[in-house]
């Protein structure tokens, strides 16, 4: 008998879903940060086994919206919840929990679809059925399992029990697939998290990335050339810091972590333009993967 199915990993920001998932799929295909609001878009992981398979999907952090580009991250998280077997809301459990936290609740509610509650971050608290208690009281998820997702404890209990739940029926990719992004969309969201790392304050919100060109120059060189987008001058300033020392730096850790991804040399070529209001702006947004909004 095969399974296979979609489980959907829903929280506010910065609880911990993308090293989640990374977590379990052994190898890092979502970036994480320190900073909330890192990932934007849905990004899909398939875990291969002989008999099942499990196709995890990371969303964005769900959050009060300032723009367009967050109305339509929180709709992303809206509709991924929806079209899933199972529903895993991340927390931190380090943290009591906070509007945000309601409201990933009343998504799980609305899609009536099963949900589990997963306290992340327990490496970080003592007392961890005082913290886990006030979670459980915001919804009536049927298991709850403590994890963390950094530390890689709590997950064979929860990687057992999930291949458990899942239902029978035929696999949804082919065997090879890991994710469903794009090369390119990778390379871009490699180049915005050593951004983000590098930045605080508003600049991190404000960046938007994009490769322009990839090509491989060789069996052993791939030549990149990628736009870091930002809204304003004093953003773009930020980011290239005195003498072109902040985007160099940028471009090191990018070009680094390309290298060990490609196994090759990678020659990244990175600028830096204003972009006023994209995150306002419909065409733009469309460009970087998002639906126009539908009415739901
Ligand atoms: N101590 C600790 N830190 C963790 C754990 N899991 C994640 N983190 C850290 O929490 C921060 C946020 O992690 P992410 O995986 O980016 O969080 P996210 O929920 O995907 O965030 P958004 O994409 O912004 O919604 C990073 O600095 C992680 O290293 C954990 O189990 N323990
Ligand atoms: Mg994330």
């Amino acid at each position: 008998m095969y399974k296979a199915g979609f489980v959907a990993l829903l929280g506010r920001p910065n609880v911990g879903k993308s090293t989640l998932l990374n977590a379990l799929l052994g190898r890092k295909i979502a970036i994480t940060t320190p900073k909330p609001q890192t990932t934007r878009n849905r990004i899909m992981g398939v875990i291969h086994r002989p008999d099942a398979q499990l196709v995890l999907v990371d969303t964005p952090g769900v959050h009060k919206a300032l723009h367009k580009l967050g109305e339509r991250m929180n709709k992303t998280s809206r509709s991924a919840s929806r079209d899933v077997d199972l529903i895993w809301h991340l927390v931190d459990v380090s943290r009591p929990p906070s509007e945000e936290d309601q409201w990933v609740a009343g998504l799980c509610r609305s899609a009536a679809i099963p949900a589990w509650l997963l306290a992340n971050k327990c490496d970080l608290v003592q007392n961890l059925a005082g913290r886990v208690e006030p979670y459980l009281a915001l919804a009536p998820y049927a298991r709850h399992f403590v994890v963390s997702a950094f530390y890689e404890q709590g997950l064979d209990p929860l990687r057992d029990a999930v291949f458990d739940v899942l239902p029978e029926g035929s696999p949804y990719f082919p065997e090879e697939m890991v994710t469903d992004q794009s090369e390119d969309f990778y390379v871009s969201e490699i180049i915005r998290e050593k951004i983000l790392d590098a930045t605080r304050d508003e600049v991190p919100y404000a960046v938007a990335v994009m490769v322009d060109e990839r090509v491989a120059r060789s069996s052993r060189l791939t030549f990149i050339r990628a736009t870091a987008y930002v809204e304003r001058d004093t953003q773009k300033a930020i980011v290239i810091g005195s003498g072109g020392r902040m985007l160099k730096a940028i471009g090191q850790a990018a070009r680094a972590e390309l290298e060990a991804y490609y196994g090759h040399q990678v020659f990244l070529d990175l600028w830096v333009k204003v972009r006023p209001r994209w995150r306002n702006e419909d065409e733009w947004l469309r460009r970087l993967g998002f639906r126009e909004p539908g009415r739901s």
